[in-house]
Order: structure tokens, then sequence, then C-alpha cells
């Protein structure tokens, strides 16, 4: 890509970039770019940056992988174009299982998806070959592995479509959410709402879960003060006081 780093938006037109390549082989769903773009206004409202109530819920997010007995990173075309090493890094500090699962499925885009995590490094990739279907969902979102997203207690959801996150709630998951759009039906129904963009929560994730590893009080406590609502809330305000300012 022939932006310089210097450049203010270098990021943002880095995963542009990445993504309209990732449209191009076939890995990206077309969709995708426009879920991208949405993304991106709510990050404008943010200010480009990890606020304080997203930094609490990737702690929490992190706690809450911590103490899974099964914990599972699910993965479709966009995480992969904008994130495949950060999520592998991310479940092998857990450890987490990682599995493929697409909204816009196609067995080329499975593949494709596997392919981009084994060359990020990743080992066992689930999700290729379904074998379970969650219940209450008809798209083809609710293909699943058993041993993967379907038997786990905690999945982390990077960018959602909205109805997976209730169906998998109403299954009695724990629900970790990466959505730039607060109001989302996905960022309402989490368990965590991380209100942040992917390429910077997928670190500050993998660094708690460092951090916190092994000091179980610390993240049982993490857990229990946590509240998504009131976080949610938080997140409102600060979008709000962020205007406010900008609007003197
Ligand atoms: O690869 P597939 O077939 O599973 O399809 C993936 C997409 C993303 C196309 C599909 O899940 C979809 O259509 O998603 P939505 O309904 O557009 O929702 C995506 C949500 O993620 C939106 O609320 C966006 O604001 C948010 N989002 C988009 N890009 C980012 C993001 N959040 C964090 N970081 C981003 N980079």
């Amino acid at each position: 890509m022939e932006v310089p780093k210097s450049h203010p938006r270098y990021r943002s037109l880095l995963a542009r970039h990445k993504l309209a390549e990732g449209v191009r082989e076939g890995l990206v769903a077309p969709q995708g770019l426009i879920a991208q773009g949405r993304g991106e206004a709510f990050d404008y409202l943010l200010g480009e940056r990890t606020i304080p109530p997203a930094r609490r819920a990737e702690r929490a997010a992190a706690a809450y992988l911590i103490l899974a007995r099964h914990p599972v990173v699910s993965v479709n075309g966009n995480v992969a174009a904008l994130a495949a090493e950060d999520v592998v890094r991310l479940a092998r500090a857990v450890p987490a299982r990682l599995e493929v699962n697409l909204f816009y499925r196609t067995e080329t885009r499975v593949r494709m998806v596997a392919k981009r995590l084994k060359d990020g490094g990743a080992q066992e990739i689930l999700g290729i070959k379904p074998d379970a279907r969650i219940p209450g969902l008809r798209s083809k979102r609710s293909l699943c592995s058993r041993i993967g997203i379907y038997s786990s207690d905690v999945v982390l959801v990077p960018l959602e479509d909205g109805d997976r996150t209730k169906a998998l709630a109403d299954m009695g998951k724990i629900v970790l959410a990466v959505d730039l759009n607060p109001m989302s039906r996905t960022s309402m129904a989490a368990t965590v709402t991380i209100v942040d963009e992917l390429t910077r929560a997928l670190p500050n994730i993998t660094s708690f879960v460092r951090s916190m590893k092994g000091r179980t009080a610390t993240t049982e406590r993490v857990v229990e003060a946590f509240d998504n609502d009131r976080n949610l809330a938080l997140t409102f305000r600060h979008i709000r006081d962020r205007l406010e300012r900008l609007a003197r």
C-alpha cells in the first residue's frame, strides 16, 4: 500500500486496503466493506482510540476467558483479513480454541479463512466441517463444531451480525463481543461488550490475559465487579461528552 506511515489516517487506510484485497481474493464477503465503513463512523465518535470503558470491558473479557473451562474465539472473514495474527496470539495466550464461523458461508471462504489462520500460526482450527447447530438460528451462522462453539462456555465474537449473540446467550453461554457500534443488537445482548476497534481490542485483551493469568482472586474480582449495562452507559456518556466539547 503506497500510503506513508505518517499519514494521519494510516491505520484506517491500511485496514481498508486489507479488506479490499480480501474481497478481491474471496476471503472477505463484499458486505464486509460495508461493516468496516459502519465501524469507522462509530470509531470517529470515540476519537479513534480505546476509551476507558472499552479498556474495562477488555479486562473483563480477559478475565472471563481465563476462568472459562472451554473458551472459543469465533473468526469470520473480516477478522481473518484484519487480525489473523492477533487472534491467534490471543487464542494461544488463554489458551482458547479457534473456530471459523461465517455469515456468508461458502466452503471456499471457510477454507480461505482457515488458511489465513494457519498462516498466522494457528495449529487447530474448528468449524471447517460443522457437526452441530446453534438452536434458534436460521442463517448459516448456526453451523458450528460440537467440540467448539457448541460446547463452549465462553465465546469471543468479534464483528458479529446480531442474532447469533442472542442465540448463544440463550444457550447459556458467556458472550464477549467486539463491536464499534454500542447500539447494535450484538452490543445489547452480549455479556461483555467491547466498543473498540478490533485491531486495538485484540492486543489489549491479550495483554490483560498475560498479566492476570495465574492470579485467580484478581481475575474473579474483575468478573464480579463488571456490569455491562453500566459500562455501556459510560460509553454513551463518553460519546455525549465528546460531542458536547466539540459543539462548544
Ligand atoms: O465473514 P462473514 O461471512 O461472517 O461476514 C462478516 C460480516 C462482518 C460481513 C457480517 O458479520 C456482517 O454483516 O456484520 P454487520 O451486521 O455489518 O456487523 C458488523 C458490526 O461490526 C457493526 O456493528 C460494525 O460497527 C462493527 N465493526 C465493523 N468493523 C469493525 C467493527 N467493530 C470493531 N472493529 C472493526 N474493525
